[in-house]
């Protein structure tokens, strides 16, 4: 049987990331996908001006009542970019209704990159997405939002393996769960994340390619929440399988993306490495 996640992401219309990411990524490795849009912008944020944003804050609620009274739920739950703190408050309540003993919920506390929260959030948002935080099984920061969330000051890569270490242990102490922290480098040539999985620490790296791709931390946390649902018959990937699985995806896509020169900030290729991510599974 189909295992079912629920996507909660706004839908940015042009761009590629949050659901128009999440949707393709998740259905294309055979999880059937239910999507909870907080809000329609015309593109997203990131490199774009003049954008419109359609707050859906108001329909959380009514729409979660009407799965409430279909009895339904969920095996996984993945969050993503949430624009406000009255949209975190409704989140945490949709994992307390919908959630099972069972389901894996993952929060990406997406608010921030390269040392810089996002212009539309308030200083205070990071601590209100910490707390979002301490309700998943799962969270996959990078390096900017885990500085944020841990009220520590931003450094730049590169890093050494005592301060990512140092870094996983707290931010698994924020929910005592799993970690997958993005954007780690140990020198010039590499690029990945750190996982922390009960205890063990391990990574999963990838030759870097230059440049800042848009989009890319929701095709890596889509491909990331589907492996760990997908796996042999019942069982998901374990943590650390779904990092590299994750790594791998994201890597080509930007591959492709820099070999067709595009413009950046309508996000990656992930369309064609697909089949790839498909045949792995
Ligand atoms: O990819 C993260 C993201 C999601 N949604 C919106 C965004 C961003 C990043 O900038 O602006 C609206």
């Amino acid at each position: 049987m189909l295992k079912r996640v629920l996507a909660v992401h706004d839908i940015s219309c042009v761009g590629k990331c949050s659901l128009t990411v999440a949707l393709p990524i998740l259905s294309a490795m055979g999880v059937e996908t239910s999507v909870l849009p907080t809000a329609v912008l015309s593109t997203h944020t990131g490199g774009f001006t003049g954008f419109t944003y359609r707050d859906l804050t108001d329909d959380i609620r009514p729409i979660a009542d009407h799965w409430a009274s279909l009895g339904l739920q969920f095996d996984g739950i993945y969050t993503g970019f949430l624009g406000s703190f009255e949209q975190l408050d409704l989140v945490a309540e949709l994992f307390a209704r919908f959630k099972r003993g069972d389901t894996v919920v993952v929060v990406d506390p997406v608010m921030a990159d390269n040392g810089e929260l996002y212009g539309i959030f308030p200083d205070t948002f990071p601590a209100g997405m910490r707390a979002l935080c301490e309700k998943a099984d799962v969270i996959l920061p990078n390096l900017t939002e885990a500085s944020l969330m841990l009220d520590m000051p931003y450094q730049e890569p590169p890093y050494t393996q005592a301060y990512i270490e140092d870094m996983l242990k707290q931010l698994a102490a924020i929910h005592g769960g799993g970690v997958v922290l993005t954007g780690v480098a140990f020198n010039e040539t590499e690029l990945g994340a750190a996982v922390y999985d009960r205890g063990a620490v391990s990574y999963a790296m990838a030759a870097r390619i230059p440049g800042y791709y848009h989009g890319t931390g929701d095709v890596f946390g889509s491909a990331l929440t589907g492996a760990l649902l997908r796996g042999a018959p019942q069982r998901g990937r374990t943590l650390p399988e779904a990092a590299r699985i994750a790594v791998d995806f994201t890597v080509d896509s930007i591959r492709r993306t820099r070999d067709d020169g595009t413009e950046i900030r309508y996000g990656v290729n992930f369309e064609e490495s697909l089949k790839g991510l498909i045949n792995r599974l």
